[in-house]
């Protein structure tokens, strides 16, 4: 069972805004008419219950989205790129583990069709027609690109069962799920055949109930012992809890205190839960005896009323699903698909602000940082002097001039912002 998955995802990069300027046969000096680029395409990863795991992206390493297209001239704007989809199991969560293990969590994918943005595509370039001003009729700046979002992904699945079968190992765990749905678990009489979990769908008074068979507690589960931990979060979801003990137990209260400690040591809640306690294997004779023996004791430590059943015989197992379709609320509408995405806090429309500029020393270079000064000189044509004195006046108002003439720079330095260099006059 594959259920866990690293994967880098990109969005795409915007098109650039366009510099065209409008030229008709008697109209030398025609208006801007550069459209504006489209947005680069969204990794959007979204949950679907037809997907049990993570199979499908074995082999993937990396998801990009297209790219924008550019601007063009006439004001078209570019064709902005189709989102791409990543499709997960219902039950998936999403963490971000980009900046080395540290993980830090996305979204928790609990509804079929609930989708979240991985990775932003970049927004396209505004055209010139944006940085026309009444003084300035020809414009001859334009925004380049934007990049997109760059993240590293762990995918993690939780199986969504409604109820789990925890209990011994050797109990009839496995023997149980294979007894109430069609699933075909391994079963044998040694500790430890079931080595990870397995699912099936039991069918009772025409419900489904969805029920998750799991390696066998032991003592020292909570710290890893056994098959520990692992397995154990996938229980962390279910609605409710068979506990399941084996009819050979010399004490069964014993034997069901034991497995509850582990239960209770684990963080996820488990023992909140509200749980069906089942002695199995009553077929045998020593088994049955025993359960007579103890059964008001056991009724007295569990505060339930503990049910007989045999796996292998299908003895009381209709009472024991009745129990549990007693405890499993019938399904609720599914919760409406919601997209959530990371970045919302960010992309919250915030009070028009100074953006911020820094100025950093790359050797003789003078190096402008302020995203959208960067932006402006990737498009423009600045061997023509009517583009130089505009982006001087851009400059101006992004407060980048006064940035650079604190860190001290002085004509004929070089000062890079962005892809380009200019000598400073
Ligand atoms: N006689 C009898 N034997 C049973 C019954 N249920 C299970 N067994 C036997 O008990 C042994 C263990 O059964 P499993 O279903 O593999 O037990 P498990 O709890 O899944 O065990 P692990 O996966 O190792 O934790 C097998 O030999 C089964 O045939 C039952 O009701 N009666
Ligand atoms: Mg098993």
């Amino acid at each position: 069972m594959l259920d866990t998955k690293t994967l880098a995802v990109a969005g795409g990069k915007g098109g650039d805004g366009s510099a065209h300027l409008h030229r008709e046969a008697f109209r030398p000096h025609g208006g801007p008419d550069g459209g504006d680029g489209g947005d680069g395409g969204d990794v959007i990863v979204v949950a679907r219950a037809s997907l049990r795991t993570l199979a499908h992206l074995t082999r993937i390493m990396r998801i990009v989205a297209d790219d924008g297209e550019d601007g063009r001239r006439n004001e078209m704007t570019g064709k902005s790129a189709d989102d791409r989809l990543v499709e997960v199991p219902v039950g998936t969560v999403v963490w971000d583990v980009t900046d080395g293990g540290r993980k830090q969590l996305l979204a928790d994918l609990v509804a079929d069709g609930s989708a979240m943005v991985a990775a932003r595509g970049g927004k396209g370039g505004l055209g010139n027609v944006h940085f026309a001003t009444p003084t300035n009729q020809t414009p001859m700046l334009a925004e380049s690109a934007e990049r997109g979002e760059e993240r590293t992904l762990l995918l993690e699945v939780k199986l969504l069962a409604d109820v789990a079968i925890v209990g011994a190992p050797n109990a009839g765990k496995s023997t149980l799920l294979a007894a109430v749905t069609r699933a075909q678990p391994k079963i044998a009489d040694y500790p430890f055949t079931t080595l990870e979990p397995n699912l099936g769908v039991a069918q009772r008074h025409n419900r489904a109930i969805v029920l998750l068979d799991v390696p066998g507690l032991i003592e020292g589960a909570h710290v890893g012992k056994g098959l520990g931990l692992e397995f154990l979060r996938h229980v962390e979801r279910v609605r409710a809890i068979v506990h399941l003990i084996d009819g050979l137990e010399e004490d069964l209260g014993a034997a069901y205190q034991r497995i509850e400690h582990e239960l209770g040591e684990y963080p996820g809640g488990l023992v909140e839960k509200p749980r069906v306690v089942a002695v199995n294997k009553m077929d045998i004779p020593e088994a049955r005896e025993r359960f007579k023996a103890q059964q008001a004791a056991l009724k007295r430590c569990s505060k339930t009323e503990p049910l007989a059943i045999s796996a292998a015989t299908h003895e009381g197992l209709d009472a024991l699903l009745d129990a549990i379709a007693a405890l499993v609320p019938v399904e609720q509408p599914a919760p409406q698909p919601v997209l959530t995405t990371p970045t919302d806090e960010t992309a919250r429309p915030e009070p028009r602000r100074r953006p911020r500029v820094e100025i950093t020393r790359d050797k003789d270079v003078f190096v402008v940082h302020c995203k959208p000064a960067e932006r402006l000189t990737g498009v423009a044509n600045l061997n023509l002097w009517q583009a130089r004195m505009q982006l001087h006046r851009e400059l101006d108002r992004l407060g980048v001039l006064r940035a650079l003439k604190s860190a001290g720079v002085e004509r004929g330095d070089t000062v890079r912002i962005g892809p380009i260099e200019l000598e400073w006059s």
